[in-house]
């Protein structure tokens, strides 16, 4: 008998060779600059330990809830069996496991505990930015529950139950907040886009009645909104001074809805996992939280904090994306050899881990601030440079290293089964809600204006910046001091160019201040350089190259609309 070598596809038609996946490992012992960023500023064993555990149970258990909800995506129950008009938003079991994993692990409450003083949001926001790339965006609902609950604190308004509900870590108790500000008119100009209004009842208390465009996580037990109180004769005050702010408690015990009517969920690109639904307020029972026509400047506190986290996420996003990059170059053959010794393919992957370590040492820079500032040891300066970097941060975080870092996975990074194309959707949303880049640079104008520049003195004289000094840096600051003077609308055509350059610049800053820490490594150095490359300043470049000059906007028009 002849021996009978097995033909390479007789048994299975679909051949011998199959790529070794990317594995998820414990995402805290992966991360050497999350790591090293503890051991200098915040050195404490139970923080370690507790983030070590929490990178373990990422992988273990929530790496697959997340999963689980991108798969079983919310659906809207309109009738019961009996015809009556319901309105029940159905979420799976997943969902909400990760509510009650939110609550245990004090996702929201390590913020307010305070436990780890000047340092406590660096702490909760270091578990955020584990947790988000593997929550199947359970952090949607955790970034508007830590914002409203900042916004009850810092009115000192008595809500105490809602408060303390939404600070518990019990899960039985835990709530979470919505935020309901968009209309269909307008979710960046809510001052002209809000129609709905506020009719006082006789207990005090408002019946709200509008339409809101953009919910989400709409499941969540209560909500902040914007409505505009009514007279005798249903008049009410246009624009700003005419919001206030209130809240709801959307679902009773029995999931029965507050007056609330739900339109439909939207369709969307990503956030799928999330419910966002369009809803009808047809007599809303609310509460009325802020002064009245002090609407837009109350929830001013929610929109700091779910910017933060929305960085926050986004760094997140980034990291995990560059970690499976990595693991994925040891795996992956072509031309004869791994992705991770071809020097191209790694110089790409390099460029992506410079731009995630900025922005990780950016978000958390904001976060320190956030800590001081709530732990009432900022300086004037450190809370003028929080409202600065604040939009800052958020409208610089965006979807691009996500994007690069799925072609680093080839075709594979395109299929859906990988989990991957997700992590691509989820990141897009990030530079829309919450404020897009150029109403996020706006407000940085806005702040500028209202602080009379203090803020950007602040900036000029943070001692993170001297570290950096450069020859931008100082053309930025004769840039800004003489913007005032220009020409009406200059300063606003500047506005986005100008908020990239203060974010670069303080980016460069945070990593050469790392890059000088005593247990610094040469990659921290390296880093540091590299960044450094690059254009700190695009808005002096382009203020050389006429971009902002009178004719410019009209210029701008007849090409975005030329034939
Ligand atoms: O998108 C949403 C939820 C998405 C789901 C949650 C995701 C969370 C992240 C998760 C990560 C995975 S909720 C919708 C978000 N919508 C926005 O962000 C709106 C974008 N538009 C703006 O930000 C605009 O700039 C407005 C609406 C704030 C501008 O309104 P006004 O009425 O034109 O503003 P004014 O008149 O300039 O400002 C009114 C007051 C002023 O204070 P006073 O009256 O004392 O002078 C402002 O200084 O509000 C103050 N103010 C602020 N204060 C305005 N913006 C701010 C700010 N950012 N910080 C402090
Ligand atoms: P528009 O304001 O119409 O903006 C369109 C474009 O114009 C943008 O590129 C913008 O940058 C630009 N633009 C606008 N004004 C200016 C200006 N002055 N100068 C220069 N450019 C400008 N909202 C909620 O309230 N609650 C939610 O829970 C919520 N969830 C959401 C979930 C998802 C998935 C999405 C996509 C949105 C959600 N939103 C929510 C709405 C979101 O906050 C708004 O879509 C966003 O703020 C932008 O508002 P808009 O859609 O009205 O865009």
């Amino acid at each position: 008998s002849h021996t009978h070598t097995p033909a390479p596809f007789s048994r299975s038609a679909i051949g011998t060779f199959f790529q070794e996946r990317p594995l998820l490992t414990n995402p805290f012992t992966q991360d050497a600059l999350l790591r090293a960023y503890l051991q200098r500023h915040l050195p404490d064993q139970q923080v370690q330990r507790d983030l070590l555990l929490f990178g373990e149970r990422l992988v273990s258990e929530i790496e697959a809830l997340g999963r689980q909800c991108e798969l079983s995506p919310p659906v809207l129950q309109r009738y019961d069996a009996w015809g009556r008009r319901v309105d029940r938003i159905l979420t799976c079991d997943a969902w909400t496991r990760l509510k009650h994993i939110s609550a245990q692990e004090g996702l929201v409450a390590a913020g307010y505990e305070r436990t780890y003083g000047d340092w406590s949001r660096v702490y909760q926001m270091s578990k955020i930015y584990l947790f988000a790339p593997s929550a199947g965006l359970y952090t949607c609902p955790l970034a508007m529950t830590d914002g409203a609950a900042k916004v009850i604190e810092s009115l000192g308004v008595p809500v105490r139950e809602a408060f303390e509900r939404l600070t518990t870590r019990d899960e039985k108790r835990f709530w979470t907040s919505g935020q309901w500000m968009t209309e269909r008119r307008g979710g960046s100009d809510v001052s002209s886009g809000t129609e709905t209004v506020a009719r006082r009842q006789q207990d005090g208390w408002f019946k709200l009645y509008g339409f809101k465009w953009f919910t989400s996580a709409t499941d969540a037990d209560m909500t902040l909104t914007l409505a505009r109180i009514t007279d005798r004769h249903g008049r009410s005050t246009a624009g700003s001074s005419g919001l206030s702010l209130f809240l709801a408690e959307a679902w009773d015990s029995d999931g029965l809805c507050n007056g609330i009517e739900v339109q439909r969920l939207k369709d969307k690109l990503g956030t799928r996992q999330v419910p966002t639904a369009e809803l009808l307020l047809d007599g809303m029972s609310a509460q009325l939280l802020s002064e009245e026509g002090r609407g837009v400047a109350s929830i001013a506190n929610m929109l700091t904090i779910t910017r933060i986290h929305n960085t926050v996420c986004a760094v997140g996003a980034m990291r995990r994306i560059t970690h499976l990059c990595r693991e994925y170059a040891r795996k992956r053959a072509a031309f004869r050899k791994l992705l991770k010794d071809h020097a191209l393919h790694v110089q790409t992957l390099s460029r992506l881990e410079v731009e995630t370590r900025a922005a990780f040492l950016f978000a958390m820079e904001v976060c320190r601030l956030l800590g001081r500032e709530e732990n009432r040891s900022a300086s004037d300066r450190d809370t003028l440079l929080l409202r600065l970097l604040t939009p800052i941060a958020k409208l610089y975080t965006a979807v691009s290293v996500v994007s690069e870092g799925l072609e680093s996975f080839g075709g594979q990074g395109y299929i859906e089964d990988t989990g991957l194309p997700s992590m691509l959707r989820d990141a897009q949303v990030l530079s829309i809600w919450e404020g897009t880049t150029n109403v996020l640079s706006l407000d940085v104008l806005r702040s500028i204006a209202k602080s009379s520049g203090s803020v950007l003195q602040a900036f000029f004289t943070d001692l993170l910046v001297c570290v950096c000094v450069c020859l931008q840096e100082r053309l930025l600051a004769r840039f800004a001091q003489t913007a005032a003077a220009r020409p009406a609308g200059t300063l606003e055509l500047s506005a986005r160019d100008l908020a990239y350059s203060l974010a670069r610049i303080y980016m460069g800053a945070l990593l050469v201040d790392h890059a000088t820490w005593e247990n610094a490594t040469h990659t921290d150095i390296y880093a540091a350089l590299r960044w450094c490359d690059q254009d700190l300043c695009p808005v002096v470049s382009r203020d050389a190259a006429g971009c902002y000059d009178p004719q410019t906007a009209a210029m701008d028009t007849a090409l975005v609309y030329d034939g």
